[in-house]
């Protein structure tokens, strides 16, 4: 099998890592779990980018001196990644002699090429984005992109012969179509790259926070150049050893023999995309196999940042609600090609809704209650001739998940790998209400009563080893209880599922605690203020629908819908209709499953409905639909609700109504908006 390799940038020392790092590194540690256990030599590397302006100003602030102040930081960056279960084989410091020795051969060979002469840099320099800028990328001093400010820097410099590699790159990408992914970002690189290249600067004269150029210390090389070399020198990269021989690592792992892979985030595109490359081209050496760089993320709809109060380090958030939890939020809940925001209330209807009601419930349902009740918690014995319609569903759903999340997981969409498996967690909760087990063991129908359990019991076996590479604790405590050893890669055995009926007739269950507890209003109103103040406004606005109701209640009529018209007024001052991302995402849209719905008394239009909507109790609401639908062609249809919408009550038939129905309208009638898949209570509508 192909060795396989997963990089992450190696981030910045400059603060301690926060959740958009962990985002990275979450999905990194993802892909390397999921090629280990298909057998493959797997590895993964991060690290941290230690040199540069930025670091050597942030240490001076503080009055320390720069390896010092950057040795005080590193155990945050292991004690971050040990929180949110990443487990990476190795972690390359630039600051480490094994890095400094490959970053030399590079140069060398590099210059060797003919591709390094000194010149004469004068020019824009961002100290954040640690990039030289040229002028249409500037407006007023920033960088237009990001806002970043710019300086002026003049000084002599060696330069790398970028332009002499328009072509050259241009040809690899042609030949190399998966290059750059997602297809969008390699357009970009492509449209840049076709402009035509300028040569770049690769060394500075006006600090010292850095390596020295070989053979001319007065100079220091810029911190791309050394950054970039991260990938090949954790790997012994060429230069490493006496004679300048790569190590085995690397011969086995970096092309052409293996698969490396560098998942970066977006920003840094042109770094990985162009300068790598043309570097590697100079020095003779092979490119790596991709690049993918994923979209950025922003917290509760803004950008992160110390002063806004949502810069957020990952350990805490997977204190309070689980490692796993909060790995698989950020890799269901957003495409990891694009943009993303981090919300908590969402991280909370996914881990009340596909993760309690979905993945936990059917655990417990099964193993803590029925099979030790009815088999003395033992597995029972099941020919495949007793299988009927319903389990041979079962199965075919299992090998059609295990087969999408297989493809996805290898293409690096672990959303769509999860919404796979999900199709199979919803059949399986789907049969068990179907074949209702606690009325077969209370009518004694034993023999279907096994193969109910036996059936349940497999699929959440093959759930054990589908969701590892995102949730590899909560994966192996599942395991634990029914009665199987964690997933344990080995190299060379493929752990994926493929054959039914693995789980053996006889296993011991051991039932354990739930898998995801349910938090009550009270705990989550604990989770949102041990993440900070603003997140605690968060859940005033969630959970309290009880005080705006009063509020409402006592308002003169009328006064409701001057507030619902103060909300839509909101849009945009400038008059142009439109309205922004932050307008749009203060309408909490959800999906919801009807539990029961029944006319209102008195009223020809009303429906009353109880929605669930991933809260602990269904939501009331009220919709005016009756005369489209009978009552009961609702019950058990998932719907989309608006949910924070000021209560509205109806004095007549003495009802308040605690959130709107989404429908649409036309002279053919009215229809509820549903989704076309068993999609889970509470998760956003976006
Ligand atoms: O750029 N959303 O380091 P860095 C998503 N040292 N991902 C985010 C993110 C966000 N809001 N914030 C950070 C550097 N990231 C260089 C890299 S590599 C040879 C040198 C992630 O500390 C994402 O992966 O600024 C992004 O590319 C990386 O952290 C930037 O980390």
């Amino acid at each position: 099998m192909r060795p396989y390799y997963i990089t992450t940038p190696i981030y910045y020392v400059n603060g301690e890592p926060h959740i958009g790092h962990a985002y990275t590194t979450i999905a990194a540690d993802l892909l390397a779990r999921f090629h280990r256990m298909r057998g493959r030599p797997t590895r993964f590397l991060t690290g941290t980018d230690e040199h540069g302006q930025k670091i050597e100003r942030k240490a001076k602030e503080q009055g320390l001196d720069p390896q010092t102040f950057v040795d005080r930081l590193i155990p945050s960056f292991h004690e971050a990644w040990k929180a949110i279960g990443c487990e990476p084989d190795d972690f390359i410091r630039t600051t480490e002699k094994r890095h400094e020795v490959v970053v030399d051969e590079l140069w060398k060979r590099c210059l060797a090429s003919g591709d390094i002469y000194l010149g004469h840099y004068e020019g824009w320099y961002s100290v954040i984005d640690e990039a030289f800028f040229t002028e249409k990328d500037i407006e007023n001093g920033k960088v237009k992109e990001n806002g970043h400010p710019v300086e002026w820097v003049k000084e002599p410099g060696y330069f790398f012969r970028l332009s002499k590699y328009t072509d050259q790159l241009l040809a690899y990408f042609e030949a190399h179509p998966d290059f750059v992914r997602p297809e969008g970002k390699f357009n970009e690189v492509k449209a840049f790259v076709k402009q035509g290249l300028e040569d770049l600067n690769i060394s500075r004269t006006t600090f010292r926070w850095g390596l020295p150029v070989p053979g001319a210390p007065d100079h220091v090389v810029y911190v791309w150049f050394d950054a970039l070399t991260n990938y090949i020198s954790a790997l012994g990269g060429p230069g490493s050893v006496d004679g300048g021989a790569p190590g085995a690592l690397y011969a086995k792992h970096w092309e052409p023999h293996g698969e490396a892979v560098h998942l970066i985030g977006k920003e840094i595109t042109r770094f990985h995309c162009i300068y790598w490359p043309a570097f590697l081209m100079s020095a003779g050496l092979p490119l790596p196999t991709q690049v993918f760089a994923h979209g950025w993320m922003t917290v509760n709809n803004a950008k992160m940042s110390k002063s806004a109060g949502n810069f957020l380090p990952p350990a805490p958030i997977a204190e309070a609600i689980g490692t796993d939890a909060l790995r698989y939020y950020l890799m269901r809940d957003v495409a990891l090609g694009s943009d993303s925001d981090f919300s908590h209330a969402s991280l909370l209807a996914r881990y009340h809704g596909d993760l309690g009601n979905g993945l936990g419930n059917l655990l417990n349902r099964m193993v803590a209650s029925i099979v030790r009740t009815s088999f003395d918690g033992r597995v029972p014995h099941v020919t495949s001739d007793r299988l009927g319609d319903l389990e041979r569903n079962v199965i075919a759903t299992a090998e059609r998940s295990a087969e999408s999340a297989a493809k996805f997981f290898a293409d690096i969409a672990p959303h769509r790998a999860l919404e796979a498996i999900w199709e199979l967690v919803g059949v399986t909760n789907k049969y068990v209400d179907q074949t209702e087990p606690w009325a077969l063991a209370k009518k004694g129908e034993t023999a279907r009563l096994e193969v109910v359990s036996y059936t349940v019991l497999e699929s959440l076996r093959w759930l054990s080893l589908m969701l590892w590479p995102v949730m590899p604790s909560k994966c192996d405590e599942l395991r634990a209880q029914l009665g199987l050893p964690p997933v344990a890669p080995t190299e060379g055995l493929d752990r994926w599922p493929s054959a039914w009926g693995g789980l053996v007739a006889g296993t011991q269950t051991k039932p354990g605690a739930p898998l995801f507890p349910r938090m009550d209003d009270d705990q989550q109103r604990a989770f949102y203020l041990r993440l900070g103040a603003p997140v605690a406004a968060a859940l005033e606005k969630k959970v309290e629908p009880k005080k705006a109701e009063t509020k409402t209640d006592k308002a003169p009529k009328g006064e409701a819908k001057k507030e619902t018209k103060v909300t839509t007024s909101t849009t945009d001052a400038a008059g142009t209709g439109l309205i922004t991302i932050d307008q749009l995402s203060a309408v909490d849209m959800r999906l919801g499953l009807v539990k029961s719905a029944e006319r209102v008394a008195g009223s020809d239009k009303l429906l009353e409905l109880k929605v669930d909507i991933g809260e602990p109790e269904p939501r009331t609401i009220l919709a005016g639909i009756a005369e489209h639908y009978a009552p009961e062609a609702l019950v058990g249809r998932r719907i989309a609700v608006v949910t924070n919408l000021a209560p509205r009550t109806f004095a007549k038939f003495c009802k308040t109504s605690h959130g709107m129905v989404l429908a649409v309208k036309d002279a053919s009638g009215l229809s509820v908006l549903s989704p076309d898949k068993d999609i889970t209570p509470g998760v956003k509508v976006s």
